[in-house]
């Protein structure tokens, strides 16, 4: 499961916690422990192979932290009951992730109306599920989506919009600003949410606030508050994956320096909302309703 996260075989960060939290379940189904010490130390491996896989992912962190934690904080020694905490905490991670993203798409389908133009960047399954409860709601709007380079995962969001029926226009990422006139407002995914407010998203995303700002186009983040890296909190950056230079240009010449950074930065300043599972909140309020609703990520 690493390797498939490695190689965005999945990707997106919800895509990638959700089959995280299914490896982990799956090592432990598969334990060979005698001993609940042992247990502990295989799922202790399996949480470093996923965490390594990709670094800009705290949602799969979280996760991790909240399936594990049930052991480490569970008074039991018998294995078998050990496997039995981490399957039930599994399913209720996964249960209330798929509440936060109806609940998201309950309220960000809102702000579209007949005749809205939505524009957004890369491919957010979050994105695409709440611009498909706005479809299923009879609204007939209109989709605006970068083709996002390197590894043009705008096509899927394309795909996905085309096949709900929603009028829908490819663009080159560099098309942004002659472009993003047209459209009502900006809704894009997040991978980590910081604590000072800030949003951290697919390459591009950033300069797509800031013309978004010079066109006074309203710039939304779609998110699960549990993206939040409360590393952020003890100063910390949240790191920024690096890929690999083939992603750009195969057969580049060697002494060519390519730099091919997957996420980047938004500052708070140029976000209007950060549609949560707790509403519309402003980027400053992330982490104090990250504090009121889940306060063991801060644990
Ligand atoms: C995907 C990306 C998405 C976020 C949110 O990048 O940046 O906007 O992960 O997605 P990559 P979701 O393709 O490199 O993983 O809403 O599905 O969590």
């Amino acid at each position: 499961m690493a390797d498939k996260i490695r190689n965005l075989e999945i990707r997106g960060a919800r895509n990638v916690a959700i089959s995280a939290v299914k490896a982990i379940e799956n090592a432990a189904t598969h334990t060979k422990a005698k001993t609940a010490e042992a247990f502990a130390e295989e799922l202790l491996q399996a949480k470093e192979v996923l965490y390594a896989a990709r670094p800009t992912e705290p949602l799969m962190r979280n996760a991790i932290k909240w399936v594990i934690g049930s052991v480490e904080s569970s008074q039991k020694d018998e294995v078998k009951a050990l496997v039995r905490l981490i399957s039930s905490s599994a399913c209720e991670f996964l249960t209330n992730l798929e509440r936060s993203r109806d609940r998201i798409a309950e309220v960000g389908s809102k702000r579209i109306n007949n005749g809205t133009v939505v524009f957004t960047h890369c491919h957010s399954s979050t994105v695409t599920h709440l611009l498909t409860k706005a479809s299923k709601g009879m609204k007939t709007f209109r989709v605006i989506c970068t083709e996002t380079r390197p590894l043009f995962q705008g096509r899927v969001t394309a795909r996905e919009m085309l096949e709900l029926g929603v009028e829908t226009t490819l663009i080159i990422d560099s098309a942004t600003r002659c472009c993003i006139k047209q459209a009502d407002l900006v809704i894009v995914g997040a991978d980590a949410l910081t604590a000072e407010g800030n949003v951290v998203n697919k390459i591009g995303t950033a300069a797509i606030a800031l013309l978004a700002q010079e066109a006074r186009v309203p710039f939304y983040v779609v998110s699960e508050l549990l993206k939040f890296d409360p590393a952020t909190l003890c100063g910390h950056y949240e790191s920024i994956e690096e890929r690999g230079r083939f992603e750009i240009w195969r057969g580049a010449p060697e002494n060519l320096v390519i730099h091919n950074p997957a996420f980047e930065v938004v500052r708070r300043d140029f976000i209007h909302g950060i549609i949560c599972e707790e509403g519309i909140i402003p980027p400053h309020s992330v982490y104090e309703t990250v504090v009121r609703k889940y306060p063991w990520v801060l644990m």
